[in-house]
């Protein structure tokens, strides 16, 4: 069926070796079939186009690619699609000083973007662990959040133009980079988050900040999760924190282990907050620190006194989802509004602990954004069925109690595979209506990341 690909794409930019198909047919998620049939790698904008002709004519089904860090499966291949793989697309095409933006193509990595920006004088503050793998296609059709969404917002906010080639191959020009433009419909923001489902970016113009002063990194101990909330709600009424990152005893148990790294406090503690500001400003923060033990709000802290120290701090927050790896971990992903945290973790800790006496439960995540990643551990002699069974079924009733709050389900990673029974729980079905009627009207005929999301 697929061989009117070869007419697009000569030998070199088609595969369809096992290999080949096993790397770019998957994510991170090791949870999905994966069986694509091809993988291509366009590199302009029209061989995107043509492809997606194609696919409507021939009945092709296609799943965009990039740098394949993605935790809900949305990229993943399992019924003979063709991948379309950025790789190719991988160029900086303009920085128009003038306008603070930078034009790339969407497989630029992330980290390519970031230290272009700085080599420019400015900075493009969106930023993870995967930020050496992942690409800004990717970082924008999941509306990527990350470490610094507390002061910079996510991706959705750094971008003023995409171009976006749709399910039937039209290119659409969004908001040409403009900082105002009051004329209708603004359609960048609809393909940003809608994980390849309306059309595949294709290029984007991403707008950049000044780059910030140096930053100090405060690590605290808690033995009360509500007491984080008391520190970050007064930490925020005296310094503006580029961060505000939590983990729990256990994650950092194995974080440490597996990176071996010090622990950054004498003492342990239940849960740990890492704190990150201005330089300037951390006359401030020692305050707001003194008067946190003060109240008995925080067992223990450290300040870091380099950059090195700032970074090796950093990694007992950033290294927590790679040393989770070995464990299979059952991700979640959840938000509520801030002022709902304490209740919402009493709730789902209760029925974390009642339903899985015998599983680990890791607690970290973006505490400053409302977000929790819940990483359910496998133990040894649960086989991964067995394990993946078990806490999916588990899922409805944590996600009830998402709804319950007017929380979500999925707060950065997307919904992709993973979530998708249960968006109901975060959508109302008048959402759901309006999300398939312009899924129809972009991708009528299903073209475009079929089986995601919706
Ligand atoms: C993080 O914040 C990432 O470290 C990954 O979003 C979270 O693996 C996870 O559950
Ligand atoms: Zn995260």
């Amino acid at each position: 069926m697929s061989e009117s690909l070869d007419k697009l794409f000569s030998p070199q930019r088609i595969k369809r070796d096992a290999a080949a198909l096993a790397i770019w047919g998957c994510d991170w998620t090791r949870s999905f079939p994966v069986a694509p049939s091809a993988v291509v790698f366009p590199e302009t904008i029209e061989e995107v186009q043509a492809l997606v002709v194609l696919a409507n004519e021939e009945g092709l089904q296609l799943v965009p690619s990039g740098g394949r860090t993605g935790l809900s499966g949305g990229a993943v291949a399992s019924h003979g699609e063709v991948v379309v793989s950025f790789d190719r697309m991988n160029r900086i095409l303009d920085f128009a000083s003038a306008d603070r933006l930078i034009t790339c193509q969407a497989g630029v990595v992330t980290q390519t973007l970031q230290d272009f920006a700085t080599r420019q004088g400015y900075f493009y503050p969106v930023d993870f662990a995967s930020a050496g793998s992942s690409q800004l296609g990717g970082n924008i059709a999941t509306n990527a959040g990350g470490i610094r969404v507390i002061r910079y917002g996510m991706t959705r906010n750094w971008i003023a133009g995409l171009r976006v080639v749709t399910g039937t191959g039209e290119l659409l020009d969004c908001n040409q980079g403009l900082v105002k433009n009051a004329t209708g419909y603004d359609f960048r923001h609809l393909f940003i988050g809608s994980e390849g489902t309306l059309g595949f970016i294709v290029e984007a113009d991403v707008r950049l900040t000044r780059i910030p002063e140096p930053q100090q990194v405060m690590v605290l101990g808690f033995e009360k999760f509500r007491d984080i909330l008391k520190v970050l709600s007064h930490f925020q009424s005296l310094v503006e924190l580029s961060a505000f990152e939590f983990f729990s005893e256990l994650a950092l148990q194995k974080v440490t282990a597996h990176r071996e790294l010090q622990r950054p406090l004498a003492d342990g503690a239940q849960f740990y907050a890492l704190l990150e500001f201005d330089a300037s400003a951390a006359e401030n923060a020692t305050a707001a620190f003194e008067h946190a033990v003060t109240e008995g709000w925080v067992s223990d802290g450290v300040l870091s006194q380099s950059d090195a120290q700032a970074a090796s701090l950093w990694q007992l927050r950033e290294g927590i989802s790679e040393s989770l790896a070995p464990f299979s971990p059952y991700k979640n992903d959840l938000s509520v509004r801030i002022s709902e945290m304490p209740e919402f973790l009493d709730d789902v800790d209760g029925m974390v602990r009642a339903c899985y006496p015998d599983f680990e439960v890791c607690w970290y995540g973006h505490i400053g954004d409302g977000n929790l990643h819940l990483n359910i551990l496998k133990p040894e002699d649960v086989s991964i069925d067995e394990f993946y069974h078990r806490c999916h079924e588990i899922s409805p009733q944590l996600f009830e109690l998402v709804r319950a709050r007017r929380g979500s389900i999925s707060a950065e990673h997307g919904v992709g595979l993973l979530k998708k029974e249960f968006l109901q729980y975060s959508r109302s079905s008048a959402d759901l209506k309006i999300m398939r009627a312009l899924k129809m009207v972009l991708d009528p005929n299903g073209v475009m990341n079929p089986g995601k999301l919706l």
